[in-house]
């Protein structure tokens, strides 16, 4: 072998080396993607005015999904790992909302097995984290209407919660998912006062939502603002929920106002939950509404969670009845209500650059 022959063998090794120590790379960076996730570029979360900003103090819009119940054999087996990248990297999905009913179906406080659900809970959070998504941890608070019924309950729950996870940066909380029936304002804020208090004497900054009056609609009845016009004072880092389904004529009628008036008065909003079906969560779908509330959300930079990711036989699931896959779906996989889900978050994905 001459000389050249030789420089020019050392040239190829080096190069075959170069191709397979960067296709490794790529393989690393692309599973964790360290550098280029959503949690990775804009870090702990905090409230400026009505707004949810970024490490930076930029304004910064969750796209989440919501699982049904994780205490339901529909809600369930859809908190994995792959499900979550499938969410990001085929969805343009970077939040994700793990709701915990505390009643409905072995609720947390009505005979299901706490240490597992709460496992659960904190394996959600981690497959998110790894995956630089944000995380919801939602007390999924539903039939018993007012939030007061498991306020001790709730309390032993986020302290636990608030002592683990109060280095996530990914992490939310979500004290209420829907206080009704007979609980007016002034009881929710009661209740999270208290609940807050206890959360911050482990986690001192993440953000907490609490949600309102009338199955989270910012107010008892269609037209009142309560929350609004009297919010929580003393604490910081605090948003309120707002639920809409687009199939439902009424929160379409009385809710958008609500939004206007939240914004004017300058309180901190997040969609924790929404859903294209009628409230009931099935029946006919309205995507002509969803697209007008869309318009209305990113107007003001508001954060949205669909619900829900589960293939329950009913329209507002994301996944069709036909489907067994726990991940990794394919457009046939989804149902009407997916399909436009993945659409519309993927366009806004691209236009959010990440
Ligand atoms: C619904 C589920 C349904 C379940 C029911 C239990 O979709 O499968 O049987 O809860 O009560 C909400 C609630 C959310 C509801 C959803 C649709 O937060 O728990 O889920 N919805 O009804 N608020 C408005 C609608």
């Amino acid at each position: 072998m001459n000389k050249k022959s030789i420089i020019k063998r050392i040239w190829s090794v080096l190069l075959i080396f170069l191709l397979v120590f960067s296709l490794v790379n790529v393989s690393v960076v692309s599973d964790t993607q360290a550098a280029s996730t959503s949690l990775s570029k804009h870090g702990r979360l905090s409230v400026k005015g009505a707004d949810l900003v970024d490490k930076n103090g930029k304004k910064f819009q969750l796209r989440g999904i919501s699982t049904h119940g994780i205490n339901w054999d529909v809600g369930e087996p859809y908190v994995n790992k792959a499900a979550f990248k499938t969410l990001r990297d085929k969805w343009g999905v970077n939040a994700v909302r793990l709701a915990m009913y505390t009643e409905e179906y072995n609720g947390y406080c009505t005979g299901g097995d706490k240490a597992k659900l709460r496992a659960l809970v904190d394996n959600g959070v981690k497959y998110a984290k790894e995956l630089g998504m944000y995380a919801i941890i939602d007390w999924h608070v539903l039939k018993e209407g007012n939030p007061n019924a498991h306020l001790n309950e709730a309390k032993d729950f986020f302290t636990i919660m608030a002592k683990k996870h109060k280095n996530d940066k990914n992490v939310i909380y979500e004290i209420c998912n829907e206080p009704n029936g007979g609980a007016s304002w002034s009881d929710i804020k009661s209740y999270a006062k208290q609940v807050i208090k206890t959360i911050r004497n482990y986690d001192k900054k993440a953000v907490i939502i609490v949600g309102t009056p009338t199955w989270s609609q910012l107010g008892s009845d269609g037209t009142s603002n309560e929350v609004a016009d009297g919010p929580i004072t003393g604490f910081k880092n605090i948003m309120y929920t707002l639920h809409f389904y687009a199939g439902e004529w009424s929160h379409n009628e009385y809710l958008p106002k609500k939004v206007e008036y939240a914004r004017k008065k300058k309180l901190p909003i997040m969609v924790t939950e929404f859903g294209l079906s009628p409230a009931s969560g099935d029946g006919d779908i309205s995507t002509g509404n969803a697209d007008k509330w869309f318009k209305l959300l990113d107007k003001y930079n508001i954060s949205y969670f669909c619900w829900s990711l589960s293939n329950k036989n009913e329209s507002a699931s994301l996944l069709a009845p036909s489907t067994s896959k726990k991940s990794g779906w394919k457009n046939s996989d989804l149902s009407a209500a997916g399909k436009y889900i993945k659409k519309e978050y993927v366009k806004r994905k691209k236009k959010a650059g990440i």
